[in-house]
């Protein structure tokens, strides 16, 4: 075995180690999937906010789906709420969050989250639906737009989930920020109507996470392979 193949599975054993680290303890965010949690313990309530903790609603009530029906809005669909989101499965486990959106209100969610390190970037993820069928018109619809959702941090919008290009269907959104000075942090997503129709929109949501920017994990790889290289060249 050469020496420098060693210099090279170490180094790479030393970035694993690191970047599971810097995932393991960036666990802002909890409850990001929905599954713990009593979501309405009296039963499922559409005038209720359907969030479980640490969630809040700071806008309106948004509404618990639950696959299995133990809690929520079970995917049968109730018919009062004209059966939204119906037949959808969550993108995480079994629960996911819904909330709407029109010209006249915004439903909201939040959370105190754990500490950030001022400076860093981090990047929040999450799965996004739209239910754009146009039903429930009693609810503030008819839905029929595709709308987006405004993240904020500290109350303060650092980025707009983009509107999905399907009905039904989960994708990955994301948006990238600079962590401000704090003594907390708080996350927020609020519902917005579609940006170019601006007709009503109701979203699902569900898997957000919060991790550090990818990049500056990579920059940590790069610095450790200068390492290895600069090492292999003193050793060799
Ligand atoms: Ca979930």
């Amino acid at each position: 075995m050469n020496h420098s193949h060693n210099c090279r599975a170490t180094t790479s054993g030393i970035s694993l180690a690191l970047l599971a680290m810097a995932v393991s303890s960036s666990a802002q965010i909890s409850n990001g999937s929905f599954e713990s949690g009593v979501a309405y313990p009296n039963g499922p309530n559409i005038f209720v906010s359907g969030t479980p903790s640490p969630w809040y609603a700071t806008s309106f009530t948004p509404d618990c789906y639950d696959n299995t029906g133990v809690d929520g809005w079970g995917l049968a669909g109730i018919p009062a709420y004209d059966n939204m989101f119906k037949g959808m499965v969550a993108a995480d486990g079994h629960r996911f969050l819904g909330f709407g959106a029109g010209s006249t209100f915004s439903e909201a969610f939040k959370q105190v989250m754990g500490p950030l390190t001022a400076g860093n970037t981090y990047v929040i993820s999450a799965s996004l639906a739209v239910d754009d069928l146009g039903k429930a018109l009693a609810y503030g619809g008819p839905y029929k737009g595709r709308g987006q959702v405004d993240v904020l941090i500290n109350g303060v919008s650092v980025g707009q989930f983009a509107p999905n290009t399907a009905s039904l269907t989960w994708e990955t959104r994301s948006v990238s920020f600079v962590a401000p000075t704090a003594s907390s942090y708080s996350v927020e997503f609020v519902a917005l109507s579609d940006p170019l129709t601006h007709a009503p929109s109701y979203m699902g949501l569900d898997g957000i996470k919060m991790v550090p920017e990818p990049v500056s994990m990579i920059s940590l790889g790069v610095g450790l392979t200068a390492l290895a290289m600069k090492r292999r060249r003193v050793r060799g």
